[in-house]
């Protein structure tokens, strides 16, 4: 059986869209990281960098493996499924270059912005400006390939999803602070919204959180 331990949160929310895209069972495991969950004893023994997502896989026969970081766990599911990511090259190297770029770029850099605009308990002006200007680049560093391509790298894969959820936030909190008129960003995120497989993942998710005591 797979077990994901998650929270409410873009990087949280990126392993169990692609659990149900690729129709698999899966127990689901909230980590209350606003409670401090995520620094439980329990938890550092799945990842002892203290943050969520971790997916433990315990169908493998004999042993189980855990993954941590959002990246390995959505190649991880890949491989094993063999399915939204690309066997070779140059369709697999495009499908992990916006992987990569996500994991990189787009979520440091708005959860950065959010972290220094919204919840650090001092103002530190050079901060806000820093990670909003680099937030706003970087969505639109997306925007434009999507101007010209319908997914990020061929068919729908990894890289749509893993990119998803931080770009659905990104374009909420930056809105009128230089994302607006990403449009092709903006047409993107819905698509990937309308889909069943991500409406039942959020909906998964908010249900067990509200069910997490
Ligand atoms: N690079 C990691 C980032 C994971 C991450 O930052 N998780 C956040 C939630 S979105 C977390 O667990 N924060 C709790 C904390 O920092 O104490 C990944 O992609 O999995």
């Amino acid at each position: 059986m797979i077990e994901l331990y998650t929270w409410t949160t873009p990087n949280g929310e990126k392993p169990i869209i692609m659990l149900e895209e690729c129709g698999m069972a899966y127990d689901l495991h909230m980590v209350d990281i606003g409670a401090g969950e995520q620094h439980s004893d329990r938890f550092k023994g799945l990842n002892l960098n203290e943050k969520i997502p971790v997916l433990v896989d315990r169908s493998r026969g004999g042993h189980s493996e855990t993954i941590f970081e959002s990246g390995a766990i959505m190649i991880y599911l890949a491989e094993l499924k063999g399915q939204f990511l690309p066997r070779s090259s140059p369709a697999r190297s495009k499908c992990l270059s916006w992987t990569f770029f996500q994991v990189a770029n787009t979520g440091p850099m708005i959860g950065q912005y959010h972290h220094f605009n919204d919840a650090a308990d001092e103002t530190i002006d050079y901060a806000i400006k820093r990670y909003r200007t680099e937030s706003v680049r970087v969505l639109g560093v997306l925007d434009k390939h999507l101007r010209t391509n319908h997914w990020l790298a061929g068919d729908y894969s990894i890289a749509d999803m893993i990119n998803y959820s931080w770009a659905r936030a990104g374009l909420r909190e930056l809105s009128g602070h230089g994302a607006e008129g990403y449009d092709a960003l903006a047409g993107w995120v819905e698509r990937i919204g309308q889909r069943p497989a991500v409406r039942s993942a959020l909906e998964k998710l908010q249900d067990a959180k509200a069910r997490h005591g």
